[in-house]
């Protein structure tokens, strides 16, 4: 199942600190992959049976990238308002995920909490940073989520998590996620312009949390 042409995506002699390419889109031949298939039935078993592919992506950190960190974050943070956020956010292990190669950290109970924590872009505005980032609160106790190679992990749309740099001189961090949520949330998404990349249009991305899109 490795040896597709998704991996050759991963390019690695991409400078770029940690790369992030929408999986099935450039790879359509990808579309409907065992993996794929897999998740959405536990998407469907986990939440309904209205959960639909959203959008997927291979997130890639070389070897010797120690400042290849995803900030902490709510997912839902960076996407619209919806008044269904139900989601299920799959991350498969390309390689072994530890702590070294930056694996991700989860704050264990947050996904519970009644108001998303704070996130600020990182850099000026939407404009100069895609990346959001909220700071950890000194009660919380991140939990490292160190898994094989092959092992997948599944993810709430609120809970606070992130990875750190990838200290290793050998190991690459790739995972490829997929995300389902409900059809009614996908098309909603999709009238107005979102589609989870990083090429949206700002207007789109300087929407997120300010309005419910259906009121
Ligand atoms: O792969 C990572 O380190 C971050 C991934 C992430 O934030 C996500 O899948 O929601």
């Amino acid at each position: 199942m490795w040896a597709t042409p998704t991996l050759s995506t991963l390019n690695k002699s991409n400078p770029s600190n940690a790369m992030d390419t929408f999986t099935s889109r450039y790879n359509p031949q990808l579309k409907g992959n065992l993996y794929e298939r897999r998740a959405a039935s536990i998407a469907n078993q986990l939440l309904g049976p209205d959960m639909v592919f959203d959008y997927d992506q291979l997130l890639a950190k070389p070897p010797n990238k120690p400042d290849a960190e995803f900030k902490w974050h709510q997912d839902l943070a960076y996407w619209p308002v919806t008044k269904d956020t139900r989601t299920a956010s799959f991350w498969l292990a390309i390689d072994d995920a530890r702590v070294e190669n930056g694996c991700l950290r989860f704050v264990p109970g947050s996904h519970l909490e009644e108001n998303l924590r704070n996130h600020s872009p990182l850099h000026g505005d939407r404009e100069k940073s895609h990346t959001l980032a909220a700071e950890l609160l000194e009660s919380d106790k991140p939990r490292p989520a160190e898994i094989d190679r092959g092992d997948v992990t599944v993810h709430h749309e609120r809970i606070l998590h992130g990875s750190g740099g990838n200290f290793s001189s050998e190991s690459w961090r790739r995972a490829w996620v997929i995300a389902f949520r409900s059809r009614d949330t996908v098309a909603e998404e999709r009238r107005i312009g979102f589609t989870h990349s990083h090429n949206d249009k700002l207007d789109v991305l300087n929407a997120v949390g300010k309005e419910l899109l259906d009121s």
